[in-house]
């Protein structure tokens, strides 16, 4: 066991040596798009095997982080994603409502914890907070880390000194995706570019607070694409250290809506090349659980996922009841972090 495990880490390493055999100019620890589609191609048990053999080497196999995500502020947004039922632009059952209440938003974190949560994740239908926005919610944040919650944020966009400012109310991790490949990313948002996200990564990493990027499978895009999008992650600087793999939520009135079902097979594969090129991220299996099956689950934590949103909401859609979680971890032998 001790023998094959360590193989396969060779064999991850040895991906990124014969990259750089193969261009002088590559640094040894850039993975190619090819590098990444060749993991995507394996026959699906030595993918399986190698990214369990890779989960194995960085974490507890039977451990998974749970965050519960809050809505604080519902709706009405300004941007055109093409998957979010939040954009004000597109009709859906979404109702536009404004920032919570400090005490509103206090009450859900407590039930959160009390179920068992590790970390509460406040989210913003913002193109990018303004200044009178972030007040209170730095309030938020530090209040929430009081309660003895890791605190997240998914603002939007930020502008030069917000990320200090969140810096300074505790909280500790920033969610901003890059959603999918930059290829395929103009097909799906164009009001912000893929650039400008990359800004609020690098203003979020300069402060410190700890990174949480991934993105959204199953909007129409390719293999070659999804690899895309694994690579731009992979090989930054310092890769997140919370990468959540969105499965789309499909939401009539949104654009995305109607777009072919991913096979859940292609699912599992994403998650377990996720892991196998960011040994030491979690990844997150985020939104889509609800409609997918306790079998394909249970692939994902086989192929390294270690991280999931717990509480039977998301943002605006639903999420597997917090017994029905609780129930699948038992019957996998799983344990909350
Ligand atoms: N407005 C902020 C932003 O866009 O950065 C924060 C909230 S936004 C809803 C957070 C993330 O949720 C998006 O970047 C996207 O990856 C994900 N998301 C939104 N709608 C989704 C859907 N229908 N299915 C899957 N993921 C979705
Ligand atoms: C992330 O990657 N997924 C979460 C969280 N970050 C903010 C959001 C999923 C949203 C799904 C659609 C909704 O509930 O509105
Ligand atoms: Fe607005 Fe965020 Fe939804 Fe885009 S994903 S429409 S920015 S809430």
């Amino acid at each position: 066991m001790l023998e094959s495990a360590t193989q396969s880490v060779i064999d991850t390493s040895n991906i990124k040596a014969n990259l750089a055999k193969s261009c002088d100019a590559t640094p040894v620890d850039r993975l190619s798009v090819a590098d990444i589609v060749a993991l995507f191609e394996l026959p699906f048990a030595d993918l399986m095997h190698q990214a369990q053999t890779v989960h194995r080497t960085n974490f507890d196999p039977n451990a998974v982080q749970v965050s519960t995500l809050l809505s604080i502020k519902t709706g009405g947004c300004s941007e055109d994603c093409g998957y979010c039922p939040q954009a004000a632009r597109y009709h859906t059952d979404v109702e536009a409502e404004p920032l919570m209440q400090l005490d509103d938003v206090l009450v859900a974190a407590q039930a959160a914890k009390d179920n068992g949560a590790s970390r509460f994740c406040m989210g913003a239908a913002w193109r990018g907070p303004k200044q009178r926005d972030l007040e209170p919610v730095l309030k938020m944040i530090a209040e929430v880390k009081a309660m003895g919650l890791e605190t997240c944020a998914t603002l939007g966009m930020l502008k030069e000194g917000q990320a200090e400012q969140l810096k300074d109310a505790g909280l500790d991790y920033y969610n901003h995706n890059l959603d999918t490949a930059p290829e395929f990313y103009g097909d799906v948002i164009t009001t912000r570019t893929y650039q400008d996200r990359l800004e609020t990564l690098d203003r979020v990493r300069s402060v410190d607070i700890n990174v949480c990027c991934g993105g959204i499978i199953g909007m129409g895009e390719s293999r070659n694409q999804r690899a895309g999008l694994l690579a731009q992650l992979a090989n930054m600087e310092r890769p997140p250290e919370s990468v959540p793999i969105n499965l789309l939520t499909q939401v009539e009135g949104t654009p995305l809506h109607g777009t072919d079902e991913l096979d859940p097979i292609e699912f599992v594969r994403t998650i377990a090349a996720a892991r196998i090129t960011m040994p030491n991220s979690f990844v997150r299996l985020s939104a889509g659980r609800q409609s997918m099956h306790e079998g394909i689950q249970a692939l994902c934590f086989i192929a390294g996922a270690n991280s999931i949103f717990y509480g039977e909401k998301l943002l605006t859609t639903g999420n597997p009841e917090a017994a029905t979680d609780k129930k699948l971890f038992a019957k996998l032998g799983i344990n909350k972090i």
